[in-house]
């Protein structure tokens, strides 16, 4: 393994030696190539990530704040009150969280859980490191690690004492994997069992269905964060790429599919225009679209499926009083 391990903020003094942080160096994205297949397809779509460069994760974290989007604070709320039962059911163990970003969702779990350890994988290291540090001041008596890498591809998890002879337990809140298609929804819930290995458990949050109003508001919020968001990748995509596109020229846009289950994102041309990005002209027609991401809602029993076609089983679910959201706690189905 050619990760590298390093004290966070060493030098700066005041570190715990239960903390540390391996960089992996994970191959960067392609981006070029990918928004031109994007813009290839019909309908034009990019993937989601594209949407997350540091005006876009200050954006999401403000989404979180909007009266609309209830997801994070029922999730949040979720944890804390059922942190004993779901401790309880995950057994003593090492968490690993997947995407762990801030890392804001684990704090109960760590208060609940008998000796726990904290294993964080993120593709950002800056965050990463940002969010250990945070989270080692908090909790200065659990053992820390930081593995800045893309899971989606990796082999195995790194060899570590935090993670050789415990049970492993992952964590995947906040319903990102509603983000992916059903298809690449499976492909990670099937990575997630392999990395984690036998006898493991995830415990997963996943938004559900409700009033189309209320989702389409929870995307489309009163005060244009949601459309703020989307409309920062065209400036991510003018100034990464090199690109042309004028935001003013595209409205937003964010429809329920029931087909689908999901919340389609878009951006919508104003008016037919000609656009240069990644090296090429691209032209869009007045009204077309181009989809900035979706976020498919699962039933318990639609995701139930879905996890058990990965090789998971449910075990135990948590619902807030309303049932918007649940956290599932799945084990290996063999
Ligand atoms: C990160 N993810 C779960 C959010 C969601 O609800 O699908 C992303 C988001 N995009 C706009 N609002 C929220």
């Amino acid at each position: 393994m050619d990760g590298q391990w390093r004290a966070p903020g060493a030098g700066g003094g005041g570190m715990s030696s239960s903390l540390a942080v391996l960089d992996l160096h994970p191959a960067p994205a392609n981006m070029r190539q990918l928004v031109i297949e994007g813009l290839s397809r019909s309908p034009k779509q990019l993937p989601a990530w594209f949407l997350y460069d540091q005006e876009g994760s200050r954006l999401f974290d403000l989404i979180c704040e909007q009266p609309e989007y209830s997801l994070t604070n029922t999730e949040t709320a979720l944890l804390e009150r059922e942190a004993p039962a779901i401790a309880n059911a995950l057994g003593e163990g090492t968490l690993v969280e997947f995407g762990a970003g801030s890392a804001r969702k684990v704090g109960p779990l760590l208060r609940a859980m008998a000796n726990p350890a904290y294993v964080a994988l993120d593709i950002s290291a800056d965050h990463l490191a940002n969010a250990c540090q945070r989270l080692q001041q908090q909790f200065p008596q659990v053992p820390i690690l930081g593995v800045c890498c893309d899971y989606s591809q990796m082999e195995r998890l790194p060899q570590h004492p935090l993670l050789s002879g415990t049970a492993h337990l992952g964590f995947f809140p906040g319903s990102s994997l509603g983000n992916f298609t059903p298809e690449a929804a499976r492909t990670l819930l099937k990575q997630f069992r392999h990395l984690l290995g036998p006898s493991s458990q995830l415990l997963i949050g996943m938004d559900q269905p409700k009033e189309v109003e209320r989702l389409e508001a929870a995307y489309d919020d009163a005060a244009g964060v949601s459309a703020a968001f989307a409309r920062n990748l065209l400036v991510r995509l003018n100034r990464d790429l090199d690109g042309s596109f004028m935001p003013e020229r595209f409205h937003y846009r964010a429809r329920w599919c029931a087909d689908n289950s999901h919340i389609e994102m878009a951006l919508v041309s104003r008016c037919p225009q000609q656009v240069q990005v990644a090296d090429r002209h691209w032209h869009f027609a007045e009204g077309e679209a181009l989809i900035t991401e979706t976020s498919a809602k699962y039933s318990p029993k639609a995701f139930e499926e879905l996890a058990r076609s990965a090789g998971w089983q449910s075990k135990q679910r948590w619902s807030d009083p309303a049932d918007d959201l649940s956290l599932h706690l799945l084990v290996q189905a063999d």
